[in-house]
C-alpha cells in the first residue's frame, strides 16, 4: 500500500496512453491468469473486483452488505466484463472494460486531487508513477533549457 495524491487526470492521461496503458493492463492481465490459458475465470476474477469494489467505497457509495449480496456484485462487475458473455473475459473484453472503469472513476474524481490508499500493483498507482516519472522528464527538460 502506498498512500497518494490522485486526480482525473492522472487517470485521463495514463489510459489514453495507449502504450503504456496497454502494457500495464497485459501486465494485470498475465498476472491474474493463474492457469495460463489467456482468459479469465470468475474465480480468476474475484481478487481483482474485490479490489475494483475498494475503489467504488472510495466515491462514499458503500453501504453495509451481507455476504450474498456482495457475491452478487462481484457476479455483475463480472457480467461487465464479459461482454459476449461466454462466461471468461479475454484480454480484450478486460481491456475495454478497465478502461471505461477507469475513464468513469475520472470523472468521478474531477480535477479535485484526492489521497487514497493504493495498493503496490494497481493500474491506478501505475498511472500515478507514470505521471511523476513525466514530471520528472519535463522538469529535466526545463532545467536543461535553462
Ligand atoms: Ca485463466
Ligand atoms: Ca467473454
Amino acid at each position: 500500500m502506498s498512500v497518494e495524491i490522485i486526480d482525473g487526470t492522472t487517470i485521463t492521461s495514463f489510459v489514453e496512453d495507449d502504450e503504456a496503458f496497454s502494457a500495464s493492463v497485459s501486465d494485470l492481465f498475465a498476472q491474474l491468469d493463474v492457469n495460463k490459458d489467456g482468459l479469465l475465470s470468475y474465480t480468476e476474477m474475484v481478487e481483482e473486483l474485490r479490489r475494483l469494489r475498494v475503489m467504488e467505497t472510495h466515491f462514499g457509495v458503500d453501504v453495509k452488505r451481507d455476504a450474498e449480496e456482495v457475491a452478487r456484485v462481484y457476479e455483475s462487475l463480472f457480467e461487465q466484463f464479459d461482454h459476449d458473455m461466454n462466461g471468461s473475459v479475454d484480454e480484450d473484453e478486460f481491456k475495454k472494460e478497465t478502461k471505461k472503469m477507469m475513464l468513469a472513476m475520472a470523472n468521478g474524481l474531477g480535477s479535485l486531487p484526492v489521497q487514497m490508499a493504493l495498493e503496490h500493483d494497481s493500474l491506478l498507482l501505475k498511472a500515478v508513477k507514470r505521471e511523476y516519472s513525466y514530471a520528472a522528464s519535463h522538469n529535466n527538460l526545463l532545467a536543461n533549457a535553462a
